[in-house]
């Protein structure tokens, strides 16, 4: 897919306040800092587009940008930042979840996994989540770059098994690094399949 235009739309304290649902939506979420809005800026083809960070819990509301003016894409606060409060914690799982589970347009969510580290606890848990409230989704290995693609490898592996332990299907997954540039093409494909059928259906 080749990328037009990307804009800045809104960011939004609720799934109610969000843009009219008309189009297909793709969401990124994952731990605070695995390089959500990063990716979202290499996939828009913008550094500027979405903020960035070298301090966890840049991102705080639901923001959308529109692409190509046919699909949305959202960039999402990270979970497990442990500089959080309690009060904010809750606030931002209603947020979520409301969001995850009311957006009608939401096509899939990207979950972002650190590819340097073996299956964690947060991420397995907040994958069995979205199983619970049969959201789709995909899964996305970031900073690939960071350490030897036979690590990579091996966590990707280990993660996908530590899911079958549970799934019966495996979803769609992707191994990223915005250094190098490299994952753009794949979820760039897949999403564009995705948009096909969004509107065949529509
Ligand atoms: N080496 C490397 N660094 C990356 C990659 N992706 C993101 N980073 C770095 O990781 C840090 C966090 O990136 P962000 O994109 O702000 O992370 P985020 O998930 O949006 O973080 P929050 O909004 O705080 O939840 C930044 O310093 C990025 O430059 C990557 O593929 N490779
Ligand atoms: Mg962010």
């Amino acid at each position: 897919m080749i990328i037009k235009s990307a804009e800045y739309l809104i960011s939004s304290p609720d799934w109610e306040k969000c843009p009219t649902p008309n189009m297909p939506e793709y969401a990124f979420i994952g731990r605070s800092n695995v390089g959500k809005s990063s990716l979202i800026n290499i996939l828009a083809n913008n550094e500027k587009l979405a903020k960035t960070s070298g301090t966890p819990g840049k991102t705080v509301l639901i923001n959308h940008f529109l692409i190509n003016k046919e699909w949305y894409l959202v960039d999402l606060p990270g979970y497990g930042f442990a500089k959080r409060s309690m009060s904010q914690r809750k606030q931002w799982e209603k947020m979520i979840e409301d969001y995850l589970r009311n957006r009608t347009n939401l096509v899939t969510i990207f979950i972002l996994i650190d590819s340097r580290h073996s299956p964690q606890k947060i991420d397995i848990d907040f994958v069995n989540q979205l199983g619970e409230w049969n959201v789709p989704f995909s899964l996305v290995f970031t900073k690939a770059d960071k350490s030897t693609q036979a690590e990579v490898s091996r966590n990707v592996k280990a993660f996908l098994n530590k899911m079958r332990e549970t799934w019966e299907f495996l979803p769609a997954h992707f191994v990223t690094s915005t250094v190098k540039k490299s994952g753009r093409d794949a979820i760039l494909g897949y999403i564009e399949e995705l948009n096909a059928q969004f509107r065949a259906i529509a």
